[in-house]
């Protein structure tokens, strides 16, 4: 697979923007963010109403019965199935999970059967905490999407991330479907900055031919989404990674955060994907 650094990003308008909404995340509490969808009818609400207002993917962390992050493979496996069930959009499981989860119980998401999963390429400070992801668990994470067909997206929150990703595919070769596409996960305390430069400069070092998503944390948000659109990026937005919709105000639900990301889309004059254009862009078999 050819690994060269010269995905240079482009100013002009493209094709469609793939918008991915991270609903949910695994650091908030619900009882400090009520908005936040925790049960699997809140989350299967909060996807109709984000695939409504332009979203092709869904990028899905769970809750157990207390609003406390899980990685149960059941619950899982239940979620999958319902969000399948109720939306055509594209489902992919976190592999990142909380900070505290194990390197196993991370392993075993691939088998509640998703469309996708996240594979962070490298260990990152996070916070107050580290969110461990070593050369060695990156690469049993990686054989084993090959194994189970699952089409992963490639977590970036440091440049760093972007070499450890261009050894991976050497080693190891293409992802299943044939497509690499990574997601710029900024503004992290302790990853790479939430600006337009930094998302130039990470595009432009990614393996030839991949395609990206970036997501500005916190107040980075909006400069992150900008400078996607206009370097030829996707989108990603939700409450994982946002509560604040402008300042002072929270964020009322996941679906407006689609909505205005779905309106910039239109402004940049590169519309939202359906989820169908977006698996034909990632190869995401449809499995329903
Ligand atoms: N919750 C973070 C520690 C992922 O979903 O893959 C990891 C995370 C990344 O959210
Ligand atoms: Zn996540």
């Amino acid at each position: 697979m050819t690994v060269e650094s010269s995905n240079r990003p482009t100013a002009a308008p493209g094709p469609a923007t793939m918008i991915t909404v991270a609903p949910t995340g695994a650091e908030l509490d619900k009882t400090a963010v009520p908005a936040l969808p925790v049960t699997l009818d809140e989350l299967v609400t909060t996807a109709k109403e984000c695939r409504e207002a332009g979203a092709a993917m869904i990028h899905v962390h769970i809750r157990d019965g207390n609003a406390a992050p899980t990685l149960d493979l059941g619950r899982l496996t239940e979620t999958v199935q319902a969000l399948r069930e109720a939306t055509d959009l594209i489902v992919q499981l976190s592999t990142g999970g909380a900070v505290t989860d194990s390197f196993e119980r991370r392993l075993a998401v691939l088998d509640a059967a998703p469309d996708g999963c996240s594979l962070t390429c490298g260990t990152v400070n996070f916070g107050d905490d580290v969110f461990m992801n070593p050369w060695p668990f990156m690469c049993e994470l990686y054989v084993r999407t090959q194994q189970h067909g699952v089409v992963p997206e490639f977590e970036l929150f440091d440049m760093g991330h972007v070499a450890a990703l261009h050894r991976l595919l050497d080693k190891y070769g293409a992802p299943f479907g044939g497509h690499v596409h990574c997601d710029l996960v900024m503004g992290v305390p302790g990853g790479m900055a939430g600006d337009a430069a930094s998302v130039v400069q990470a595009a432009a070092a990614l393996p030839q031919g991949a395609t990206w998503s970036a997501t500005g944390v916190g107040r980075t948000s909006l400069p992150v989404m900008f400078a996607a659109l206009a370097a030829g990026g996707q989108l990603r937005v939700g409450m994982e990674d946002t509560i604040t919709f402008s300042r002072g105000r929270p964020v009322a639900s996941n679906a407006e955060l689609v909505e205005r990301a779905a309106t910039l889309a239109d402004l940049a004059q590169r519309p939202a994907m359906t989820s169908a254009q977006a698996r034909a862009m990632l190869g995401v078999p449809d499995r329903r």
